[in-house]
């Protein structure tokens, strides 16, 4: 007789001894999932919750949040600042002021040198706004540097620059709840399952409650695609041909909304003269997906009484990245989907504060979307910080693609990385290594001593991680969150904050400005500089959004609360109020397979990793499901040549090679192979990256590949082993 559960012996939780719950904001992904850290007698950091009063996870967390507080105590962090006269000398452990004052000296010799713009500062998606606002304000208010850039120009800037094409500002209209309201939804180049288990959550509950259509565009069978009602596998890169048939059928069937159409759009005329060409017959055989799907898809599309469309990197990542974007904007406001509940064109945001840096960093322009072209805002930020507005350039300077050929061409001699480890994530990195090398001075700035990038540093600043510090996040909803101070930093490791203010400190002009000590003072800042802004902070305070488990900006200064939706009022932010409709030619310029190297290389992510492992390949409970390189490829495929399961495959490009374990799957088509971008030494040394012309994006997922098997399977695997590095 079977025994029912009553019988079996009950679930036990382990007793973790937790004496106190402390509040905070996840730190991996864009979701912004609210945490409990659970710590004990001790006060160490034992376990970690989701918050069941939180408006984005309620009480759920993915794998990585589960795990976060490991964190604390990974391997390798920084514990006290390290310096060396040259990358081939062995590195000495120096207090503070000692590797700060080095650093300040070699910028100041360097700008005296060879120009102001010769230092150059890349930095991140994860670090606090408050930290973010303070570097722009130490970068472009005392340092004097245009060369001033971020990583997230691998991750969100198409969205950013899409965003500001077609609605003149940067910042995504919807939110979560939109799922709740929308009648269909597009999914273009995300695998929301393992990207953003709960925003992909979030998904779930709303179709448990009402049943709408999936509908996902994606070359692989993602586990995304895998429940999606309809499936598109569309030929790599060609997103945009897509796009434009859907608008084809949309306007040639009479299916778009005229009204909405002329009270909040511009240039009509010139947009539908360009879609016209993009027949789903002419368009069929170029983004490979069948003419009666496309106008099966354009139907639900524009007769849905709310259409919503996500995309992550599978459209952001392409040379045509920004104009996917724009292409999908335009899909929304010729069916009136911006700015109504479940009608939004919505990206999913990368980075835990990707938003964050767009919003306040002055990467890209000033803090608060203000832009370094228009003279106004340049004054406004002098005056608030005390400048002389002719200090600011009035142009934004290079991109962060463009930082490294300017270190190889020689404009730039020196550069500070901030929480990025572009010796694995930028493509090319045989490339990027010499370019590092090339450098007279590189400082890193990072949790971890072991960051590939280290390797190549004259000085290695050990940063504090996580809730090891205070200050905010914004989500891929607008949502600005509150991560608590947890536990101390590490050992001599210090907050970024710290750092920046430190460094400030040995600049004469860094001592008269204002660099508030905490990041409570700098937020008081931001409200200041938000007000009556687009992206309002001014109605926000520490104690309201971690009492309100996050807010949605706007939050007027007496506002009770954020506001879910932009352009719910179809005033948008060109100065005529009106959105733009953009034509826009698909332009065929991608590496493609041929003879000599036959695969597409797709690649991406998996779920237990975040990307260049620093962190989590050093959580076993994470690294132990994914611990090697890998490509999935099709059986098919393999067979014809000869490459076996569970075996080691060697693949080249034109830029370099790499090993790999193989998994074959149907997951991808015979001609692609896919790699997850995780592994040093793996993915980026075959990836060529060209890039979006508007975004200065790369094309991370688009080049041609060979594949063999490897003739000497032990030493593969040694090679393989190499890869891990941990
Ligand atoms: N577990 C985990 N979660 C993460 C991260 C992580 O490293 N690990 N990183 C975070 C960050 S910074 C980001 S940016 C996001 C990324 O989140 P996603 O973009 O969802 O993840 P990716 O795996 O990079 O790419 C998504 C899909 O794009 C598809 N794709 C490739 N080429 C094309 C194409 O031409 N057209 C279309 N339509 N699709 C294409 C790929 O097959 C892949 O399945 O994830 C965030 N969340
Ligand atoms: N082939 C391929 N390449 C890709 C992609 C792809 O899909 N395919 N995706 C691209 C995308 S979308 C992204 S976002 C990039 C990500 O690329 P990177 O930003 O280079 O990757 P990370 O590993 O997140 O690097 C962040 C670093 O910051 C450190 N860190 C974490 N927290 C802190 C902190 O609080 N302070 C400081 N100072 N350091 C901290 C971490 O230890 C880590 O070394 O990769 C890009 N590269
Ligand atoms: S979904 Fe993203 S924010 Fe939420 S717990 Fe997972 S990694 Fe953290
Ligand atoms: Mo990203």
């Amino acid at each position: 007789m079977l025994l029912g559960r009553k019988h079996k012996n009950p679930i036990k939780i382990a007793d973790k001894g937790v004496v106190d719950w402390k509040y905070t904001t996840c730190g991996y992904c864009s979701t912004g999932c609210s945490i409990e850290v659970g710590l004990n007698e001790k006060g160490e950091a034992v376990t970690s919750r989701g918050v069941g009063s939180a408006a984005v996870n309620r009480g759920k967390l993915c794998l990585k949040g589960l795990f976060e507080h490991e964190l604390f105590r990974t391997a390798n962090r920084g514990r006290v600042p390290l310096m060396r006269e040259h990358p081939h000398d062995k590195f000495r452990e120096v207090g503070w002021d000692v590797s700060l004052t080095r650093v300040a000296d070699e910028i100041k010799r360097i700008q005296k040198q060879h120009g102001r713009d010769a230092f150059a500062i890349v930095s991140t998606g994860q670090i606090m706004t408050e930290e973010f606002y303070t570097l722009g304000k130490l970068a472009r208010g005392v340092i004097g540097t245009n060369n001033y850039d971020g990583n997230t120009t691998l991750c969100m800037a198409s969205a950013v620059s899409g965003y500001k094409r077609s609605f003149g500002s940067d910042g995504p209209p919807g939110c979560y709840e939109d799922f709740e309201h929308t009648e269909c939804l597009l999914a273009i180049g995300s695998n929301l399952p393992e990207q953003h288990p709960i925003i992909f959550w979030r998904l779930k509950q709303a179709l448990e409650k009402r049943k709408f259509p999936v509908i996902v565009v994606d070359p692989r069978v993602t586990m995304f695609a895998q429940m999606a009602d309809i499936h598109l596998p569309i030929t790599p890169g060609t997103d945009l041909v897509l796009l434009n048939a859907l608008a084809h059928v949309i306007l040639d069937e009479g299916l778009e909304d005229r009204n909405y159409i002329a009270a909040h759009t511009q240039d009509f005329d010139r947009f539908a003269e360009l879609v016209a060409q993009y027949d789903p017959v002419t368009a069929a055989p170029v983004c490979g997906i069948d003419e009666d799907t496309i106008r099966n898809v354009a139907r639900l599309y524009a007769r849905a009484g709310a259409a919503m469309t996500i995309w992550t990197m599978g459209i952001n990542q392409s040379t045509h990245g920004s104009d996917g974007v724009v292409a999908i904007n335009n899909l929304n406001l010729i069916t009136g989907n911006i700015g109504k509940a479940g009608g939004t064109s919505l990206s999913i945001t990368g980075q835990c504060n990707a938003m964050g840096t767009r919003e306040w960093s002055a990467c890209s322009g000033l803090p608060g979307y203000r832009s370094l072209e228009n003279e106004e805002d340049r004054k406004t930020v002098a005056d608030y910080w005390g400048i002389d507005a002719e200090f600011l350039p009035p142009k934004r300077g290079l991109f962060q693609t463009d930082i490294f050929p300017a270190i190889e061409s020689g404009q730039i001699k020196g550069l500070w990385l901030v929480a990025t480890n572009p010796m694995t994530s930028m493509s090319h990195t045989a490339r990027i290594r010499k370019t590092l090398e090339k450098l007279e001075f590189l400082v890193v700035q990072d949790a971890y001593s072991d960051v590939e990038t280290n390797e190549y540093s004259h000085v290695y600043l050990p940063a504090a991680i996580w809730a090891e510090k205070e200050g905010c996040f914004t989500n891929t909803e607008r949502r600005v969150n509150l991560t608590r101070n947890v536990i101390a930093p590490y050992a001599d490791s210090k907050p970024d904050l710290w750092i920046f203010n430190a460094v400030a400190k040995h600049f004469e002009a860094g001592k008269k400005i204002r660099f508030p000590d905490t990041a409570e003072g700098v937020f008081d800042e931001l409200r200041d500089l938000s007000k009556g802004r687009m992206l309002d902070y001014s109605g926000m305070s520490y104690a309201k959004i971690e009492q309100q488990r996050g807010i949605q900006w706007p939050c007027h200064e007496d506002a009770e609360t954020g506001t879910p939706r932009l352009y719910s009022d179809g005033v948008f932010q060109y100065p005529d109020g009106k959105a733009r409709l953009i034509a826009l030619p698909f332009v065929d310029n991608n590496e493609r397979p041929d003879d000599a190297f036959p695969f597409w290389l797709n690649s991406g992510r998996v779920v237990e990793h975040f990307h260049t492992r620093t962190r989590t390949g050093k959580v076993g409970n994470l690294n132990k499901f994914s611990p090697t390189p890998y490509m999935e490829m099709n059986p098919d495929a393999a067979k014809a040549l000869g490459i076996e399961h569970g075996r080691y495959a060697r693949l080249s490009s034109r830029r370099g090679d790499a090993v790999v374990l193989v998994q074959l799957t149907h997951r991808v088509p015979p001609n692609m192979v896919f790699i997850p971008f995780h592994f040093h030494e793996c993915a980026n040394r075959l990836s060529l990256g060209l890039l979006d012309p508007h975004s200065r994006q790369p094309a991370f997922k688009h080049c041609a590949v060979r594949v063999e098997a490897a003739a000497d399977q032990a030493l593969a695997a040694e090679r393989n082993m190499n890869a891990r590095t941990y």
